[in-house]
């Protein structure tokens, strides 16, 4: 499953969504780890990567949070093409749809051909939550219950991991277990699917809904890369085309691409102790 080479992960593509840097909730630690640990050709941001609403809700700008926007310049400096594509928390970025900020090109929503010749939609998916009647993920993701839910996970992880035991997603499991969340996430399962149907894509590639899930939706691939507050996931295709969504914690676990983190870990304190 894991292609890990001289300690990198290497794909053919990696998509990451819903990072919310700026959010005192980002999972900023465990993506460095991640992004020290990946190689790949092309890297698509599928939005909400920086949360513009918190941030001017509440300035939170820790250094973890350049490192990220760091690594992914050195990414595209290094040869990968990224391609960002802005959600709603970075609304603002959808101005600037066309342009580019240094090798980093900015789309509304971006088209992938996999190496199997798969034709996959890639967008954020706010869009569909008009389809869904009343607005249940901005209600639920935005409400004073979900980020009590998410305090609540911070302290439940570290209470785990005082006691070494990896990190495991309470608010996931919560989601999980409340009746209209579900409903709320398969009624955006249905609308993303339905209109790749529409628009004769083979799949669709979406965030948003911070509930990763690959599977296959009449006829229709659906993708959702999750996120990096709850899940800390990302889905990713190899060269011979399979995609498989990475959970970050499970494979750090299992040991997959700790060296990268490591070397990356070293590399951060040696930048650290040059800079003093
Ligand atoms: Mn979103």
């Amino acid at each position: 499953m894991l292609q890990a080479v001289a300690g990198s992960l290497s794909y053919r593509t990696i998509w990451l969504s819903d990072i919310h840097l700026g959010d005192r909730h980002c999972k900023a630690d465990y993506l460095l780890e991640f992004l020290g640990a990946i190689r790949c050709e092309t890297l698509f941001l599928v939005g909400d990567i920086i949360d513009l609403w918190s941030l001017s809700n509440r300035w939170h700008w820790p250094a973890q949070h350049s490192a990220v926007l760091r690594r992914v310049l050195e990414l595209a400096d290094g040869g990968t093409r990224v391609v960002f594509v802005p959600g709603n928390h970075d609304e603002l970025i959808r101005d600037f749809v066309g342009n580019a900020f240094g090798k980093i090109a900015i789309e509304r929503q971006a088209v992938h051909v996999s190496a199997t010749g798969k034709r996959l939609l890639i967008t954020h998916g706010d869009e569909f939550e008009s389809w869904i009647r009343c607005s249940a993920f901005t209600r639920l993701l935005g409400t004073a219950s979900y980020a009590a839910l998410l305090r609540l996970n911070r302290a439940y992880n570290r209470w785990r991991s005082w006691r070494g035991k990896p990190y495991w997603s309470l608010a996931t499991y919560v989601k999980h277990r409340v009746a209209n969340a579900r409903r709320a996430i398969d009624s955006f399962e249905q609308a993303a699917s339905a209109h790749a149907r529409e628009h004769d894509f083979d799949g669709i590639v979406c965030g948003h809904i911070h509930h990763p899930s690959q599977r296959e939706i009449d006829g229709i691939l659906y993708c959702n890369d999750g996120d990096w507050v709850e899940n800390c996931t990302a889905l990713a295709e190899n060269a011979e085309g399979v995609l498989e969504l990475l959970h970050w914690p499970r494979l750090r676990a299992h040991g997959a691409g700790l060296r990268a983190a490591n070397d990356h870990e070293a590399a951060t304190a040696a930048a650290a102790a040059a800079t003093r």
